[in-house]
């Protein structure tokens, strides 16, 4: 083998030249592949008939290393890599495997042929990073598969398989075979004239005004908020003129997004969802988890039996007696029917799972052979501990005892048992076979070994577990207590609970704060502040429009009327809350004055960031990015924004500690500024340099 970079290196086979690309795990493709493939491609070129190129590792080419993103890219681009297999003399035929992503399938559609292997996984995923297919996929794309499928493709980010792939054009061929000897193969069929070859970018692209019409009202429509979307449609549209002035405006399309802060918030979102897998213990083993006992049949009860049954786990679910099983299994029953609906279950499989995998009990007794239990049951702390007691006399040597509480202390829990070190908080978000955050609580006792279990059974349910100390509500909890003042105090000093729910949309949350607080239901924030109130800072501002909501029996959509009346159509302001608000006002002698949207975001975003800025001084979280983890994966908070210390980092330390000194004069307690901010002001610091 000739090594031409790090990371690729070629060999001649009779006739034929083979360049082999190997960097591991997903061959990610930076300067050196490409160096490496543009060196290779331009030695074989005289020496052989054809030339064949393969992935080593479990990838052909994962995509351009977005880790060289924002920085200068060193040549040769990877559009000149594309362009060298392309213009190549002799047919190059691109073996596709694994995850071909990206630029791995831009570097595939520039060969002269491909062959996929049957678990390819292959698209254009740039959209989800903000970014666009910058090395000829929106102008080589439509040449192969056409306008619409591009469009598709390119503005949905989606991944297909070997097949549909085929269907559309993508790929010439499906075989089997090692990477090396299916490019071997190919490669002397493209000499026999057995395979044909051509360069995609001589093929002329059909016209079609409709698609490029229709997709460009969707993005209007559905992704107003965003920038790649909309430069993506127009450079497609572009692929029916000129190759070379398309691939022209394509580059400075991909420059543009790039220059984005909203690439830079999709990326640091990208990246957060697997840092918060890096944990600080390394010498543990995860138990293994073949059982799961739960109790509590409830909504998080039957959601988090539904996502264990979902991982192929057996399930024993406790419940007082047996209408509640069985409402507990019609609930279940419901979810797993929805997933079959959504075609991520097989009807055998539901089957299989309602008449042998799970089973209802009324007896702690049936917990004695389960690896692990979680209690979901009334958010309440003597309840709570009254049942994990019970369990410490049931659950096996060495089995773990796991409790969902959304804010309680874990630490006191666990003292409630005869082994605080078998005890872990497993916070699931409702609903909990839907939402991919699960907060792992580590209390103090906890084991190693407990730990990286938690974190095993998180990555089996295909969630994003993320590391949390005990304090009250944890990390998103925690946070979400905070910023729900702030919007109180918003609707206080004139704005509408309409007005705050609406601007916070418009930035780019799913939902805004009196909205999530009407679904998951007013009287669990009532609760908490029930039992907060012995330990209230006398000078905190205190709100009770939310007080007075709940006394009137107003829980929320649960109810049909909370901040807003829920019947039939879209949901509409609650008269009521108004004279609620207007009688606080009173009371409280203010008069209610204009707040913009602007201001609202501004305080609402200065609030998440300072009290975020507390969790990692606390140590409650490992680091900043796995805040901005729970509330991009748990809390609605809009991935283009990366998150709320990313955000901190793009407004500037400095301008988050005046906006918090701004906002200080009105209310007083909550704008104390961390001094972890100052530090690192004084340091020069920003929160990427912790992650
Ligand atoms: N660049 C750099 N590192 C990458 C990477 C990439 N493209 N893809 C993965 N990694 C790292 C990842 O951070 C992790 O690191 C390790 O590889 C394993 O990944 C020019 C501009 C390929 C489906 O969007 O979707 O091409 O944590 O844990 O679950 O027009 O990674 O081990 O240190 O995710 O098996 C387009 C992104 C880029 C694909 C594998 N490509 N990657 O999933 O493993 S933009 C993508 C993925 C582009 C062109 C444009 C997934 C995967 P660490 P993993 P996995």
């Amino acid at each position: 083998m000739t090594t031409t970079s790090e990371t690729v290196s070629y060999e001649i086979v009779d006739d034929v030249g083979l360049i082999c690309l190997n960097n591991p795990p997903v061959n990610a493709c930076g300067y050196s592949m490409r160096r490496g493939i543009f060196e290779a491609v331009k030695a074989l070129g005289p020496k052989v008939q054809a030339i064949g190129i393969y992935g080593a590792n479990r990838a052909f080419i994962a995509g351009a290393d977005i880790t060289e993103f924002g920085k200068p890219i060193a040549e040769p681009t990877m559009p000149e890599v594309c362009l060298a297999l392309e213009n190549c003399p002799v047919p190059t035929v691109a073996v596709m495997h694994g995850p071909t992503l990206g630029g791995g399938l831009e570097v595939a559609i520039a060969a002269q042929a491909r062959v996929a292997l049957p678990n390819l996984l292959t698209g254009f995923p740039e959209v989800t990073l903000g970014v666009l297919p910058g090395s000829g996929g929106t102008q080589r794309g439509p040449r192969l598969i056409g306008i619409r499928a591009t469009l598709d493709l390119a503005t949905s980010g989606r991944r297909i398989g070997a097949d549909e792939a085929l269907s559309l054009g993508l790929v010439d061929r499906i075989d089997e075979g090692e990477p090396r000897e299916v490019a071997l193969r190919f490669a002397e069929d493209a000499i026999s004239g057995a395979l044909a070859t051509r360069r995609t970018a001589e093929i002329t692209v059909q016209a079609d005004r409709t698609a490029l019409t229709e997709y460009a009202n969707r993005m209007r429509k559905t992704q107003a908020n965003l920038f790649a979307p909309h430069r993506i449609v127009e450079c497609i549209a572009l692929s029916t003129g000129d190759f070379t002035e398309g691939m022209d405006r394509e580059r400075q399309g991909f420059f543009d997004c790039v220059a984005s802060p909203q690439r830079a918030g999709l990326i640091h979102a990208f990246f957060a969802e697997r840092a918060v897998a890096k944990i600080p213990i390394e010498d543990a083993i995860p138990r293994d988890i073949g059982s799961v006992g739960i109790v509590g049949g409830g909504t998080m009860g039957s959601g988090i039996a539904t996502a264990c049954l979902l991982a192929g786990l057996d399930v024993v679910l406790k419940e007082q007696h047996q209408r509640a099983c069985d409402r507990a299994l019609a609930a279940i029953s419901k979810n797993l029917a929805g997933a079959v609906k959504r075609g991520k279950l097989t009807e055998d499989a539901l089957a299989n799972i309602l008449n042998g995998k799970f089973k209802t009990t009324l007896e702690y007794a049936d917990f004695s052979e389960t690896d692990l239990v979680i209690e979901a049951v009334f958010e309440d702390l003597a309840v709570k501990a009254q049942v994990l007691q019970q369990l410490d006399t049931v659950v096996k040597l060495g089995g773990i005892i796991a409790t969902n509480t959304s804010y309680l202390d874990v630490d006191e829990l666990a003292q409630s048992t005869s082994r605080p070190d078998r005890v872990i908080g497993l916070h699931f978000f409702s609903p909990a076979h839907v939402m991919r955050l699960l907060e792992v609580v580590v209390g103090e006792n906890t084991a190693p070994e407990v730990v990286v279990t938690g974190f095993a059974l998180a990555k089996r349910l295909k969630k994003i577990a993320v590391w949390s100390g005990v304090c009250d509500g944890f990390i998103g909890n925690r946070i979400l207590n905070h910023t729900r003042k702030v919007a109180d105090y918003m609707i206080m000093d004139g704005a509408t609970p309409t007005q705050v729910d609406r601007a916070l949309k418009d930035f780019g949350f799913a939902m805004g704060p009196f909205s999530v607080l009407d679904l998951a239901g007013l009287d669990i924030g009532w609760a908490a502040r029930k039992r907060r109130a012995p330990t209230r800072p006398p000078e905190e501002r205190y709100v009770e429009i939310a007080d007075r909501i709940c006394e009137a029996g107003w829980f929320g959509r649960k109810t049909g009327r909370g901040y807003y009346i829920y019947g039939d159509g879209d949901p509409v302001e609650n008269p009521d809350v108004f004279r609620i608000i207007e009688e606080e006002r009173s009371n409280a002698g203010i008069a209610p004055r204009k707040l913009s949207d602007e201001e609202i975001v501004t305080r609402y975003l200065t609030a998440m960031a300072s009290e975020a800025a507390r969790v990692v001084a606390d140590g409650v979280a490992l680091r900043p990015i796995d805040v901005d983890a729970v509330e991009l994966f748990g809390y609605g908070f809009p991935r283009h924004h990366g998150g709320p210390l990313h955000y901190a980092d793009q407004v500037g330390i400095k301008t988050l500690i005046a906006r918090i000194e701004e906002f200080a004069t009105e209310d007083a307690y909550y704008w104390q500024v961390p001094e972890l901010l100052r530090d690192m002001v004084e340091q020069d610091q920003v929160f990427a340099d912790f992650n």
